[in-house]
C-alpha cells in the first residue's frame, strides 16, 4: 500500500523525523519559501498534519487540505490547532499528555528556585570575577516554608503542587472547581485572591479563547513586589503588557517565563530586565520525554491509519 501523504509542520529531532519518514511521505511545510505554492502543489492529496502543541494548526491551513483525516500534536497543548474548523469536518486531533507532565513540573519549580536564590545572576557573580573584586553576592529570597498558588491543577499543576510540597510550602490553587484528589490544599476560585496569598504564583492551565489573559494586570499586582510569577502553561494565558509594565514598575516582584507572545521572538522589553528569568519554551525539551513524545504521537497515526481506536485523542 502506499504511504500517506503528510504535512509536517515544524521540525522534529531527527529520531522522530527519520520514523515520519519511513511511513510517509513527508512535505515539509516549514521548509518552504513558498508556501501557498507547496499547498497548491501538495494540498489535495495531505491526509495527516504533523504538528507541534505552540504550532497547531489554524483554519485556513486546515481549509486548504480537503483530504485530511487527521492533525496529530506533538504536544500536550491544542490551543494552536482550530477545533471547530476541524470538528466541522471530522477530522481527527490528538495530542501527548501524559509523557511531559513530570518534565514541565520540574522546569516550573527549576524556575521558581531559580529566580528566588538568584542562581543565575550568581553563576555570572562567581564566572565574572566579582565574588573576588566585589564580595559576596547580595542575599536572595528563601524558598521553603513560602505559600505557593498554582493556577490550573490539571496535571502539571498537580505535579508542580506535589513538588511545592516537599519543600513545606502553603499551597492554595484555583481552578474551575475544587478537585477531590487534592484534599490538602485550599482552594480559592478567584485568581485575585489566589495572588494576593501568594510568594510563588504558577500558571499551569491548558489555555483556550475563555483562559485568554485570565493572569491581568490585577492578579498580576495581587502577586505583588515580593511575588514570583511562574509561567509554563501559554503566553495568551497572561496580559504580556500588563505583565511587563508590572516587571519594570516594581510591582510584580520577578518572573521566570518558559512562554511569551509571539516567540521565539521576545518582546525586547524581556531582555532589558534583570527580574525576569526566560526560557525558549524549553519545559518538555528533554530527550527522555521529547522521544516519548513523539512516539505517541506516531502511536496516534498509525492507530488512525490502520483503522483503531487512537491513543490520546483530542476529538
Ligand atoms: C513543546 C508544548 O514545546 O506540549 C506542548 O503543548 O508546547 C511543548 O511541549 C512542543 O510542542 C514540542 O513539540
Amino acid at each position: 500500500m502506499s504511504k500517506p501523504e503528510l504535512l509536517q509542520i515544524g521540525p522534529y529531532p531527527e529520531w522522530d523525523q527519520a520514523a515520519l519518514d519511513e511511513s510517509y511521505v513527508v512535505h515539509k511545510y516549514f521548509e518552504a519559501d513558498d508556501k501557498a505554492a507547496l499547498l497548491a502543489e501538495v494540498g489535495p492529496n495531505i491526509r495527516a498534519i504533523a504538528t507541534r502543541g505552540e504550532l497547531g494548526a489554524d483554519a485556513e491551513l486546515i481549509a486548504a487540505l480537503p483530504k485530511l483525516e487527521i492533525i496529530a500534536i506533538n504536544g500536550v497543548g491544542y490551543d494552536a490547532v482550530d477545533l471547530d474548523a476541524a470538528k466541522a469536518r471530522g477530522i481527527r486531533v490528538t495530542n501527548t499528555p501524559g509523557v511531559l507532565t513530570d518534565d514541565v513540573a520540574d522546569l516550573g519549580v527549576a524556575l521558581a528556585l531559580a529566580v528566588s536564590r538568584g542562581v543565575v545572576g550568581g553563576e555570572a557573580w562567581a564566572r565574572s570575577g566579582k565574588w573576588a573584586s566585589e564580595g559576596l553576592y547580595p542575599l536572595q529570597h528563601k524558598v521553603t516554608g513560602k505559600r505557593a498558588g498554582v493556577l490550573g491543577l490539571g496535571r502539571i499543576g498537580f505535579e508542580v503542587a506535589k513538588r511545592l510540597a516537599a519543600f513545606n510550602m502553603e499551597i492554595a490553587y484555583s481552578d474551575i472547581s475544587a478537585k477531590d484528589y487534592a484534599p490538602d490544599w485550599e482552594f480559592i476560585a478567584d485568581p485575585v485572591a489566589l495572588a494576593l496569598r501568594s510568594d510563588f504564583f504558577f500558571v499551569t492551565l491548558s489555555a483556550s479563547a475563555e483562559t485568554r489573559h485570565i493572569v491581568n494586570k490585577e492578579v498580576i499586582e495581587a502577586v505583588g513586589p515580593d511575588g514570583i510569577l511562574i509561567n509554563v502553561s501559554r503566553a495568551s494565558n497572561v496580559d504580556e503588557e500588563a505583565l511587563l509594565d508590572a516587571l519594570e514598575s516594581g510591582k510584580l516582584g520577578s518572573a521566570g517565563l518558559d512562554v511569551f507572545d509571539g516567540e521565539p521572538n521576545i518582546n525586547p522589553r524581556f531582555v532589558a530586565l534583570d527580574n525576569v528569568l526566560l526560557q525558549p519554551h524549553q519545559a518538555s525539551g528533554t530527550i527522555e520525554t521529547r522521544k516519548a513524545m513523539g512516539q505517541l504521537m506516531r502511536d496516534n497515526l498509525t492507530a488512525h491509519f490502520a483503522g483503531q481506536e487512537l491513543p490520546t485523542a483530542v476529538i
